[in-house]
């Protein structure tokens, strides 16, 4: 049984929204760092076209000194690396029932992308911050409307954050500049926490005395269940395992059809809150449990990879699904409660199988 009927089919709009922005295939789970064109995708507006050359990063607000950088300039700073899962806020919004309507992402809304680029920290020191400051807001050049409003796509966080030491002003993926899709020339990567954080073709940064009451903080990214609600800003990845979907794909559902096996069942887990504590996989739609084997993680900021070996009793119809714990203390739900804009849904994954009689 799949959670998705026919009468939940996605509308035209969501439709125009899905072929825009892609999710990763999830046999690229096979990966420890996925191959940049299998990375998903998520854009609000267009992609602006951005020219290198003339290309600044300002930093100002409440700061001693403003800063204006090139995009040599930026080179020229200290350079780390660091491989970093990132999640979109909405992976899983489609299976939310009624579902909210926006980019409609089942659980593939993920990837993990070794990123370069110069840590934030030390420049925000260079431009001196000043006394009462509380967020740092960072602005994209796109455009768009939302919530009727034109807009850029800008997002704060908290001072705090804003400082620590694994932030980074990122100019390279893969070891190649960053691709137009992916915030050419430069986007800011927050580890831990969910995708819309991480601003792409990012131009300013602006130290704030006060919280930023703009959309993308004080109205979107909010876990609410009316439009009346303030609700909680949405910041760090919940817990979440998903593995590779056994067998083969039946071309127009992606259902699978697999032999007797065994089968070594693989995935990644992943969480912003801590480390990965516990995956545990379920073949009867989560009635039973038994405990993976957590394997390595390419860095402290990347999913862990986990695997189970899984005998099949006899052919017929399974469905398998995986869930995580963290050491924040939380596992995924088998049902994740509803929300208005349908973010954060770590509900377990659940892959049908229709195991036949051969083994291979
Ligand atoms: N400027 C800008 N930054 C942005 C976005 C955007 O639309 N504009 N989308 C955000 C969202 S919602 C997500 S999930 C991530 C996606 O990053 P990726 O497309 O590189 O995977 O970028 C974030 N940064
Ligand atoms: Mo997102």
């Amino acid at each position: 049984m799949t959670r998705l009927e026919a009468s939940e089919s996605i509308t035209p709009q969501e439709l125009r929204l899905a072929t825009r922005n892609h999710g990763m295939p999830l046999e690229a789970l096979a990966y420890d760092v996925t191959p940049v064109g299998l990375h998903y995708l998520l854009i609000h507006y267009d992609i602006p076209l951005v020219d290198a050359e003339s290309w600044r990063l300002s930093v100002g607000g409440l700061v001693e000194r403003q800063l204006e950088l090139s995009l040599d300039d930026l080179r020229a700073r200290p350079s780390v690396s660091q491989a970093v899962t990132m999640e979109c806020a909405g992976n899983g919004r489609a299976r939310l029932a009624p579902r909210p309507v926006s980019q409609p992402w089942l659980v593939e809304a993920v990837g993990t992308a070794e990123w370069t680029g110069t840590p934030l920290r030390p420049l925000l020191e260079e431009a001196g911050i000043g006394e009462g400051a509380v967020e740092v807001l960072f602005t994209g050049a796109d455009r768009g409307v939302e919530g009727g409003q034109e807009q850029q796509f800008e997002r704060s966080l908290p001072l705090e954050e804003a400082l620590r030491d694994e932030v980074l002003l990122v100019y390279a993926v893969g070891g190649e500049p960053l691709p137009p899709q992916h915030g050419f020339p430069l986007r800011l990567v927050v580890p831990g926490w969910y995708g819309m954080t991480n601003v792409k073709w990012l131009e300013r940064i602006t130290v704030l005395d006060r919280p930023f009451g703009g959309y993308q903080n004080a109205w979107s990214y909010r876990m609410r269940q009316t439009p009346d609600d303030v609700g909680d800003p949405v910041s760090r990845m919940k817990p979440r395992a998903l593995m590779v979907p056994p067998g083969v794909p039946v071309f127009a559902t992606r259902e699978r059809q697999a032999d007797l096996g065994p089968h070594t069942i693989t995935g990644r887990a992943w969480s912003g809150q801590g480390t990965i504590e516990r995956v545990e996989v379920s073949e009867d739609g989560g009635a039973s449990w038994h405990e993976a084997v957590l394997g390595p993680q390419a860095s402290r900021w990347a999913w862990r990879a986990w695997s189970w070996e899984w005998r099949p009793a006899a052919p017929g119809d399974y469905e398998l699904c995986c869930r995580a714990s963290d050491s924040a203390g939380e596992t995924q739900p088998l049902e994740a409660p509803w929300n208005l804009h349908g973010f954060a849904n770590n509900e377990v994954q659940r892959v049908p199988v229709t195991v036949t009689q051969e083994s291979a």
